[in-house]
């Protein structure tokens, strides 16, 4: 991967390339665990990881909170006289923040990329021209679009909906601005194309039509799928599901629901679920929980890796750092057949009062380093192959004789029924009286997430 800032201007100096240097290194800029190209089963850790940057998060927050003004003073738009010029310069920063940093793809908003116009036209337009400079610096580098996005609900036509907005005439603002990022996409050869539907959902049941605005979402996400897929899409289109924040309540409220949803409409041949772990807890699920139900219903797709605080229930978006969470995520993923189009996209920020340059590389080695080693601690897992053993034998009666008939769908009711008072049946005190045994294999964890061999 070739360094962008090369004959550009350079926005973090004095931070070069970050190296692997081992769980010893006491370098706060190095890798402890991420080694891009050690091989982990069949496929390198740079290979399954996939670690993408949010440039939201990275390039254009500015520590701004409801309390406060921004604290991030950010060089690249510090140094601009115009919009577009302070987005060339966010630009160069980015590509020059990836390939130090060493990961393969990057994530955007329609809005990070490009300032909104006067009107849907120059908005357009100004997206047009940022996009063909992220082309030439995605061919310079190498770095890849994991997906891109449109922004619907910073602006203020989508307080009351963007999809899903009672008046018809924010659906169409809103077609028009997923058009164009959907064009952005294809351009850039991303991956995937995300809808997180941030005010897609309702304040109050009292003025809403429930029913009809999720047809209209629906109709509006088959319509969009119809563009992509005519205009060259080849990519995954993902759905993020959220419960709630900033609505009340959210539409795509979880995985379960969304997969529902996707069925409901016929949408689930090019729909999957980007999942992302700090809205999984709002929903009053761990992360494991969403990636296992994704995969269980086929639906899978990406990770947006970040981290909540258990004790308050808003979308702290904090790099993910625990890894007894990424230990178990990687599990899933390995489970689920690795990523495919998908990826790990940090969509986490650093805090209001980390100002220092070197905060955001430190910020995203530790997310890196906690996913290489939650990968290794699951791949142990799956090599020692204890766990899976356990929990296969828990179900081994529907592995032979009646169970298997059962389970094939070989036996009726009443066959089933009659069963319970069979001769040779368990006495009923008897039968169901196996342990768990949660705890024994909550202890096996723990040597496998230690490393203790
Ligand atoms: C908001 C969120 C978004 C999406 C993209 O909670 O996660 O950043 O990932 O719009
Ligand atoms: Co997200």
């Amino acid at each position: 991967m070739a360094e962008y800032f090369v004959g550009h201007k350079e926005y973090f100096p004095g931070i070069g390339k970050i190296h692997y240097e081992g769980p010893t290194s006491d370098n706060p800029l190095a890798f402890k665990y991420y080694n891009p190209d050690r091989r982990v089963g069949d496929k390198t850790m740079r290979e399954h990881l996939r670690f993408a940057v949010a440039y939201w998060h990275s390039f254009g927050a500015d520590g701004t909170d409801p309390f406060g003004d921004a604290t991030h003073i950010h060089p690249w738009t510090a140094d601009a006289t115009t919009a577009m010029e302070a987005h060339e310069h966010k630009l160069d920063a980015a590509f020059e923040f990836f390939t130090k940093l060493g990961a393969d793809f990057y994530c955007f908003h329609d809005r990070d990329m490009a300032p909104e116009g006067d009107n849907p036209g120059q908005s357009e337009k100004n997206l047009v021209h940022m996009v063909s400079l992220a082309k030439e610096r995605q061919k310079a580098t190498g770095v890849r679009l994991l997906w891109a996005t449109a922004n619907l609900f910073s602006h203020p036509r989508y307080m009351n909906g963007a999809a899903t907005n009672p008046e018809f005439g924010v659906v169409a603002q809103a077609a028009g601005q997923v058009k164009a990022a959907i064009d952005a996409a294809i351009e850039l050869g991303g991956q995937g194309y995300v809808f997180w539907g941030g005010r897609e959902g309702y304040m109050t049941l009292l003025n809403t039509d429930l029913k009809r605005e999720k047809d209209h979402l629906a109709r509006f996400l088959a319509m969009a799928r119809d563009y992509g897929r005519t205009h060259g899409f080849k990519g995954v289109f993902y759905i993020e599901p959220k419960p709630m924040e900033p609505t009340k309540h959210q539409y795509d409220f979880d995985v379960e629901t969304v997969a529902g949803f996707l069925r409901a409409y016929g949408l689930e041949k090019d729909f999957r679920v980007n999942i992302e772990a700090n809205h999984a807890e709002l929903a009053g699920h761990d992360f494991q929980h969403e990636l296992e139900t994704a995969a269980a219903l086929g639906v899978f797709g990406s990770v947006d890796a970040n981290r909540g605080d258990p004790r308050n229930g808003w979308d702290t978006d904090q790099f993910p750092i625990n890894a007894y969470d990424t230990t178990l995520a990687m599990l899933a993923i390995l489970r689920a057949g690795g990523f495919t189009t998908g990826g790990l996209n940090f969509d986490a920020k650093i805090r209001r009062n980390s100002v220092d340059p070197a905060d955001l590389f430190e910020a995203h080695i530790g997310g890196m380093d906690a996913f290489a080693a939650g990968l290794l601690a699951a791949q142990r897992i799956i090599e020692d192959g204890k766990l899976g053993a356990f929990v296969k034998q828990r179900y081994d009666s529907f592995d032979r004789g009646d169970g298997k008939r059962f389970e094939e769908g070989r036996m009726n009711f009443e066959a089933l029924a009659a069963l319970a008072s069979a001769p040779g049946a368990e006495a009923t005190d008897k039968v169901g009286r196996t342990s768990g045994k949660q705890e024994r294999l909550e202890n096996l964890l723990m040597r496998y997430v230690l490393g203790v061999e």
